[in-house]
């Protein structure tokens, strides 16, 4: 007997059997219905879903075998058995099945476009099947995406399996009895006031209509691999464009352009508008499942706020401009400044919202029309310590490892990551991984969703990870848990490392990080005996003082069990954060590096790099953000361009970076909406979203993948590869690159570790990971599989200390404020305040431990003022044990609770990465 989809550890052996008299041959394992679709024939099914196992509940894909009728989903396919799908009294029996189900079904259910009325259609059901009337169960409008018309359910419980086996989040229930069974949420309450977590997979799940979102779209989850009709580009040269031919009802497959996780989306448009967002059934790294932002929060693209038009400060007001007077403001102040002051006098921080081809360009902008390397990205400020930490201890600057090895991982060590709110997707399949019995080891100070799921929750304060990371390196060392053979072959360091850790015993790791010695062993011992552990981490680890220290330290483990580079390592995997922060990052927007992390201080590159550009390019390294606004305040930068990134609202310590901005003679926000900063600049400029664009996102597994334009940009608005090359018209350079696949494939060229991709080979065989050098390379999923990339080919383990943070609570403060982020709004906020995901979480509050609130006298929802060295903020109280006593949590997401005006411009010793994660504040009931 064979049964169940995971084949994982079985023999690889094939089961033959015929189907329509056809001879096919399936993996042992396989059900009827896989060899049905293998010979190219047919079933209707409705319960069935490829995202998760099948149920059999409704009994349509029912055939004919040798040993009788059988339902296709569930059976398995056995030798020699034959299988007939076009059998007329089968056919007989499921259009009776049929029957059965609509006659309690309404009649309107014909009027949209289900699965339930294609099977019916396709059987011969006809309309006289339904009922006239149904049974007035009622609908459910409270949630803003979410809608339910319970009479239209046919209880096929498609979209519970959903919510349990791919979401996670368990919020789903069949209620009711006999024919009057219906989904619900929760308890049966509103909606909206489930558990729910809105990431849509109940309603593209739904075959019948009963669930829908804001507009219905027919998507086949049952069929993995529907080609889109994807609409071509139209070309465009700068600042001219031509009419897109767009015909009505069209399908862009894209890459979502909200966090890193890079999921692949259909984007569902009629004329102008967006009809509806629905994840790809076969993307490569989300598998038909998405979360509240990728799949609903794209009303923003719509907003009346989005910038239409230049705007050109004239007496203190920025005011409409035509192009040509803005472009003509920018190129005529920034060559003043250059020509004045040096190029140095101007910076530049580019976009990880914005593709690979527009960040080659604004990067080559820098280099050539102005020659300064001044130009950096928001990585500076996110995942700087990871790319600096992986370079040292392994040699490159992504993660180690794809997605999908998560899946296989039985060890998954979660460190300073809120990954069910920050990256829903991955979060749902570690969740996953967990009910299949994976053990989960959450470091975190707070207790997120995932640590209260977790085997083992280490606890600490903020700003300890290096403290509990070695605590864990100690016990891995004194217990055994160590590879010796592949420390004695391919690491480095470990004396040293041995040395440093006699000074942390469990319980002085305890004294330092508040994580108690019997937690910490446990999880030195799910880490340590795991066969293929695998280790993911946040920006609890990176946004700290010694954040590198953090990212090396939590590398040490992987590297002493061998995890990492071999067959049963799941390495070490950074959460990067935005959408496109990876692709930034590789594309040289970075002051020290061009594209691929080539160093602009080694002659040979910059030699290359010139003669490909007709250019020399600037030998000393540039400043990185936090150094861009020193040098404003001491006036050695003069002008700012800020490309896709709120720096007002996203930068520490708020008044200082307004005090820099306010210091420049002259600010260009290229932005899609009026931002804080867009706010204060003297030129803005018109951009458009990733809807709106053709191009390449990296995402955080350092995959390529393509984005492409299901909408013109709005208005006088232009993508911002248009924008930024008529930016260099405007200062008399022509940057090349005609279109964002030339630029591509200029970078390619220059660029060993992107050699071998491209626009057209992603078109044609899907993501491709780097490094990839030659068009015959699939491209390195898992990298380091022989030798590691630092010079000498190993890895090095770091025996670094612990150190405290740069702004510890005290007496005067003596509260520790974390920051970070919810599920619901983005970042600052500008695109998903702009959304009905506004009706979901209207405003920010303050996180505070039910002792402490009882200590201030606040209540839920009372005002607290929240105050730093720098600033005071207010936010009503949520009271919530999520959060340890003493330690506080904000997100920076509302304008009216500008988090940043509190945090300081403490920085990691080696990237200038900031310590969001730990700013000491008092509180006081407003
Ligand atoms: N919904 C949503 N998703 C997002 C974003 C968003 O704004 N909203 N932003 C995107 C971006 S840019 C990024 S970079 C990612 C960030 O994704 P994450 O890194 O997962 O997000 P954060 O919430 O900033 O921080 C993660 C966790 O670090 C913990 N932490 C704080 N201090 C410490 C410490 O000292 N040690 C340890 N071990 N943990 C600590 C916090 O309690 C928090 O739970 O999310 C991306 N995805
Ligand atoms: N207190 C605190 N502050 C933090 C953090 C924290 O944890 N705590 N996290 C930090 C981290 S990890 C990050 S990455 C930063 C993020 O900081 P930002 O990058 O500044 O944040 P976003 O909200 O993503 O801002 C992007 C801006 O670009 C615009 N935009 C979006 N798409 C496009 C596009 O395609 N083209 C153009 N031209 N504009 C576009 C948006 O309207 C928005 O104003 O915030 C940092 N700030
Ligand atoms: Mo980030």
């Amino acid at each position: 007997m064979t049964g169940g989809a995971g084949t994982e550890g079985r023999g690889r052996d094939v089961v033959r059997l015929r189907v329509d008299g056809a001879p096919v041959e399936v993996a042992e394992g396989a059900t009827v219905l896989d060899a049905v679709r293998a010979v190219g024939a047919d079933v209707p099914t409705l319960c069935f879903d490829d995202r998760m196992a099948p149920s059999g509940a409704c009994r349509v894909c029912l055939v004919r075998t040798g040993r009788g009728v059988a339902a296709a989903c569930t059976t398995p396919a056995e030798e020699n058995v034959d299988v007939w799908t076009d059998d007329r009294e089968v056919a007989a029996m499921v259009r009776r099945v049929l029957e059965l189900m609509v006659e309690r079904i309404p009649e309107r259910a014909l009027e949209l476009p289900t699965e339930l009325t294609d099977v019916c259609a396709r059987l011969g059901v006809e309309p006289a099947a339904f009922d006239l009337a149904g049974r007035g169960l009622g609908r459910d409008d409270s949630h803003p995406y979410v809608r339910l018309d319970a009479d239209l359910c046919i209880a096929c419980g498609r979209c519970v399996r959903m919510c349990d086996e791919v979401q996670g989040t368990f919020a789903l229930t069949m209620a009711g009895r006999g024919a009057d069974t219906v989904v619900a949420a929760g308890a049966g309450g509103p909606w909206v006031e489930s558990a729910c977590v809105s990431c849509g997979g109940c309603v593209d799940s739904c075959p019948s209509g009963a669930l829908s979102g804001p507009v219905s779209v027919l998507t086949s989850y049952a069929t993995a691999g529907t080609a889109p009709t994807t609409r071509t580009p139209a070309a465009r040269t700068p600042l001219t464009r031509t009419a897109g031919d767009r015909a009505s009802d069209l399908v862009t497959r894209t890459t979502c352009g909200y966090c890193g996780v890079g999921c692949t989306l259909d984007v569902h448009t009629r004329d102008t508008g967006i009809l509806a967002v629905t994840p790809a059934p076969d993307g490569p790294v989300n598998r038909g499942h998405a979360c509240v932002k990728g799949r609903f929060a794209y009303g923003f693209v719509r907003s009346p706020d989005r910038l239409t038009t230049p705007l050109v400060r004239r007496s203190d007001r920025l005011e409409p401009a035509t192009w040509d007077e803005a472009l003509d403001v920018v190129g005529r102040e920034l060559a003043r400044i250059r020509d004045r002051h040096g190029p140095d006098a101007i910076a530049a921080i580019s976009s990880a919202r914005s593709t690979n081809e527009e960040n080659y360009l604004l990067q080559k902008l820098m280099r050539t029309a102005i020659g300064t390397n001044n130009v950096d990205n928001c990585s500076r400020i996110c995942h700087a310590p990871s790319a600096a930490g992986l370079i040292a201890s392994f040699g490159l600057a992504g993660g180690t490892n794809p997605a999908e090895d998560l899946d296989v991982a039985d060890c998954l060590l979660v460190a300073g990551a809120n990954v069910t709110q920050a990256h829903p997707v991955i979060g749902a399949r570690i969740v996953q991984a967990a009910l299949r019995g994976a053990r989960l080891v959450v470091v975190d100070p707070r207790r997120t969703e995932l640590a209260r799921l977790a085997d083992v929750h280490l606890r600490g304060r903020p700003g300890s990870n290096v403290a509990v990371f070695n605590g864990l390196a100690r016990l891995l060392l004194d217990r055994g848990f160590v590879d010796e053979e592949f420390l004695a072959a391919r690491a480095d360091g470990v004396e040293e490392l041995r040395e440093l850790l006699a000074d942390y015993p469990p319980d002085r790791v305890a004294d330092l990080s508040g994580v108690p010695p019997d937690a910490l062993a446990a999880a030195a011992e799910a880490y340590g005996t795991a066969r293929r552990p695998a280790i993911v981490y946040g920006l609890g680890i990176t946004e700290h003082v010694h954040g590198t220290d953090g990212v090396r330290t939590l590398a040490n483990l992987a590297i002493l069990r061998g995890a990492v580079g071999t067959p049963h390592g799941m390495g070490v995997s950074p959460l990067r954060g935005q959408n496109n922060v990876q692709g930034a990052s590789d594309m040289g927007a970075l002051p020290d590096v061009l594209p691929g992390y080539q160093r602009v201080d080694d002659p040979l590159v910059r030699e290359r790099f010139a003669a490909a550009w007709g250019t020399p390019v600037p030998e000393r390294p540039g400043l990185r953000i936090p150094e861009m606004f020193d040098a404003a305040l001491a006036g050695r930068v003069r002008a700012m361009y800020v490309f896709g990134e709120d720096i007002l609202a996203t930068d520490p310590n708020s008044g200082h970076v307004r005090a820099a901005l306010d210091a420049c003679d002259f600010v260009v926000s290229q932005e899609i909406f009026p931002s804080a900063t867009a706010q204060v600049a003297d030129v803005v400029l018109p951009g458009s979203s990733f809807l709106e664009k053709d191009g390449t996102f990296v995402n955080f597994d350092r995959r390529f993948q393509r984005v492409r334009p299901a909408l013109d940009p709005p208005g006088q608005a232009y993508t911002d590869f248009d924008v930024l090359r008529a930016v260099g018209d405007a200062l008399g350079v022509d940057l090349g690159c005609s279109d964002p696949a030339a630029a591509l494939a200029e970078c390619a060229e220059l660029t060993p570790v992107f050699a071998g991709i491209s626009h057209e080979r992603l078109d044609r065989e899907g993501a491709l990971h780097w490094p990839c050098r030659r068009l015959d390379d699939p491209g390195e999923a898992r990298l380091y599989g022989t030798a590691f990339a630092t010079p000498d080919g190993r890895a090095h383990l770091a025996a670094r200390p612990w150190l405290p943070p740069g702004e510890p609570p005290d007496a005067d403060f003596p509260y520790a404020l974390i920051t970070g982020r919810r599920l619901v709004h983005y970042n600052s906020g500008t695109m998903t305040r702009r959304t009905p995901n506004l009706a979901l979480v209207p405003g920010e509050h303050l996180d505070l431990h039910p002792d402490d609130a009882r200590r201030l006298g606040v209540g839920e929802g009372d005002p607290v003022e929240i105050t730093s060295r720098r600033g005071m903020v207010t936010a009503p109280a949520r009271v919530t044990d999520e959060v340890a006593v003493g330690e506080v949590f904000l997100t920076f997401a509302f304008p009216d609770v500008p988090a940043n005006l509190l945090t300081s411009s403490e920085v990691d010793e080696v990237t200038s990465c900031p310590e969001y994660k730990l700013t000491a504040v008092r509180l006081r009931r407003a």
